[in-house]
């Protein structure tokens, strides 16, 4: 009989909750930068092993919210911890618990379900001994199904993950095919990976106001290219400015970028045309989050 089970990565904005589902799966099927609040929505990844399929939902990072999409962004957080077999709880171990998380831990703790503690970053700790009493503090805040550190950068402990979650898997039919890696369309993972590039080259406010949408994605019949074309969204003028660049060297380079990762995405010629519009605060706007995909109420 096969087994099945599904899980939800939670934790704060920036813990590496992206950069662990895509280590999983094994492609780059989710964003992931420097800066915080990076997924705005549950990103499905699936990953198969042996008779068992592991099925893995990425949320948005806990964070305080700042405007509409936040909210939608937290409500993501919450609906995603139902109904499931169990919760990876990432935790950043150069970071202090904050109020976000201790709200998740204590909800988590009522519902029973299994929870795994997933403590990420640890090549950044000056040594190993800095370990032990950070364990002891958030193994004494509840009972965890298992406590494992990690370092998903250096694949330093994945493994571990993986077997903790097989272990937790129920007998019941695959619902997804064996070599299907996300049920994100193709459009929504060229949008996430366009975003990506302008969220690491870009400072302040900027990158977070932005949302991307793919409106043509097709390959050529006489040649083997992908022709993409791309929106890019911004909520102010002077921000359209900073996203094409000057003499539009910025929308460029991210472009460009972009365009690597598609190709190596797609294994094909990738022609990638990207423009850029405003639409006034958008992230307050409930119309304009739902037509951005980011909303489904
Ligand atoms: N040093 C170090 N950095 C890491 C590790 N894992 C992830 N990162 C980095 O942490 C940053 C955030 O990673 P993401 O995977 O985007 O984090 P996230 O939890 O998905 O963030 P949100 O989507 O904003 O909630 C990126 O710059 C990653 O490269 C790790 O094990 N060690
Ligand atoms: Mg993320």
């Amino acid at each position: 009989m096969p087994k099945t089970a599904f899980v939800t990565i939670a934790g704060r904005t920036n813990a590496g909750k992206s950069s662990l589902l895509n280590a999983i799966v094994g492609e780059k099927i989710a964003s992931v930068s420097s800066k915080p609040q990076t997924t705005r929505t549950r990103i499905t990844g699936i990953r198969n092993i042996g008779d068992t399929q592991l099925v893995f939902f990425d949320t948005p990072g806990l964070h305080k919210p700042v405007n509409k999409l936040s909210d939608h962004m937290l409500d993501t957080v919450k609906e995603s911890v139902s109904d499931i077999d169990a919760v990876v709880f990432m935790v950043d171990c150069t970071r202090r618990l904050g109020q976000q998380e201790e709200g998740l831990l204590n909800s988590l703790k009522e519902s029973n379900m299994p929870v795994i503690l997933v403590i990420n970053k640890i090549d950044l700790l000056r040594s190993k001994d800095e370990l032990a009493p950070i364990i002891a503090s958030l193994t004494s805040k509840m009972d965890f199904q298992a406590v494992i550190p990690v370092s998903v950068t250096e694949n330093n402990g994945i493994d571990i993950v993986i077997d903790e979650i097989c272990a937790l898997a129920e007998e019941s039919i695959h619902y997804f095919p064996e070599d299907m890696i996300t049920d994100q369309p193709e459009k929504v993972l060229a949008g996430e990976m366009i975003r990506e590039k302008l969220l690491e080259l870009l400072n302040d406010e900027v990158p977070h106001g932005i949302a991307v949408a793919v409106e043509e994605m097709k390959e050529r019949e006489d040649k083997d290219i992908l022709d993409i074309s791309a929106v890019i969204y911004c909520e102010r003028e002077s921000h359209k400015g900073i996203v094409i660049g000057k003499g539009g060297a910025m929308l460029k380079k991210a472009s460009t970028a972009a365009r690597i990762e598609l190709e190596g995405f797609f294994q094909i010629k990738v022609n990638l045309k990207c423009w850029v519009k405003v639409k006034e605060d958008w992230r307050n706007r409930e119309g304009l989050i739902r037509s951005f995909g980011l909303s489904d109420k």
